[in-house]
């Protein structure tokens, strides 16, 4: 849903004195944090250690945010990179980013009992990969190489998928035959930069096909819409998240793009530098998917500190997207 976006805008596009008089404001994304994926996967891991107590072990971070996965960790969770990691016969979670076939096989074999915390728009993803490769189409998997979504999706598929790493990564692609041809993508990319290597794609190969629908999720797309209406307003621009989550370093980027003058990532407040604020007038805010808003509260509580009193939202979207919990623990979710 598409609302107001509340800005005081000067005829330069510059921004100007807020209402109150202050001449230091903050815009505040909105909207910003936790998407419906990530809210389950993390009540996810909690209900499991309510029902079945530490340790409960997580296969990589269950979202790449530094404070969640520290915080569970204090709460009795191991982290681990593999299912060889595990103790046969423990309870064992996936994240919320998906994994291959080939990873639930080796948690079989090892007898782990197993909870899926996979976010129900990643598994869409999965099924397409696995519709096309069954018509026997080459696909073309828009993502970054290495990150575990991309492992995982392209893991539906092996024989079928060719990862492709940005516009850059065009060039080097072949296909067997350019009629059965599909491009799909991770879920948390920058929507413009995607837009940019499908049109370079499509420049090689003209019948290159479309996803059913889109694979970069709602909540991806909604956060940096929010960014870029802010984004041209703002002398410095704050994303809240970790460096290793896909989305929020994104969002940096959007806000480059978009006209903020500088933009930095901080996992907390305390990274916040002063010298970033020398000068600085207004300030935008938001965060990555992953990221509690107990996070955001603290950068808005340090700005305060330095005259930061006027806080603004920029409300480009609302959400009440709820996933339900992963069958196992539907019962647990009061
Ligand atoms: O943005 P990425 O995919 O790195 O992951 P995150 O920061 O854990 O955010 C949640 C997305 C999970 C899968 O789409
Ligand atoms: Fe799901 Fe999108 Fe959140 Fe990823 S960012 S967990 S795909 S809702």
């Amino acid at each position: 849903m598409t609302g107001a976006v509340p800005l005081s805008v000067g005829m330069s596009g510059s921004a100007v004195v807020g209402a109150t008089g202050q001449a230091k404001r903050i815009l505040l994304a909105e909207p910003r944090g936790y998407c419906a994926g990530v809210d389950r996967a993390v009540e996810t891991v909690e209900k499991a250690l309510e029902k079945h107590g530490a340790p409960i072990y997580v296969r990589k971070e269950i979202v790449h945010n530094r404070h969640v996965v520290e915080t569970l960790t204090d709460r009795g969770v191991i982290f681990v990179d593999e299912t060889d990691e595990v103790p046969e016969g423990s309870l064992l979670i996936f994240s919320a980013h998906g994994v291959s076939p080939a990873v639930h096989e080796s948690a079989e074999q090892r007898h782990l009992r197993t909870i899926d915390a996979t976010c129900p728009l990643v598994t869409k993803v999965h099924q397409e990969a696995k519709r096309f490769a069954r018509d026997d189409f080459d696909i073309l998997l828009i993502g970054h190489e290495g990150h575990e979504e991309v492992e995982g999706t392209a893991g539906e598929a092996p024989n079928h998928v060719q990862i492709v790493d940005g516009p850059d990564a065009v060039d080097k692609i072949t296909v067997r035959d350019e009629s059965k041809l599909i491009w799909l993508s991770q879920t948390t990319l920058s929507v413009d930069e995607t837009m940019e290597t499908v049109n370079r794609l499509r420049e090689r190969f003209p019948l290159l096909q479309d996803p059913p629908s889109d694979d970069i999720c709602y909540a991806t797309q909604n956060r940096q819409v929010a960014v870029k209406a802010m984004a041209p307003h703002c002398d410095l621009v704050i994303v809240v998240g970790s460096r290793n989550s896909s989305n929020s370093v994104r969002l940096v980027e959007v806000a480059l793009g978009a006209g903020a003058r500088a933009a930095k990532l901080v996992d907390y407040a305390r990274e916040v530098d002063p010298q970033w604020l020398e000068g600085v007038s207004t300030v935008g805010l938001t965060s990555g998917a992953s990221v509690p808003e107990v996070l955001v509260q603290g950068v808005i509580e340090l700005l305060a500190g330095f005259g930061f009193g006027q806080v603004q939202p920029v409300t480009t979207a609302t959400e009440s997207l709820v996933f339900s919990l992963p069958r196992e623990l539907r019962a647990a979710r009061k």
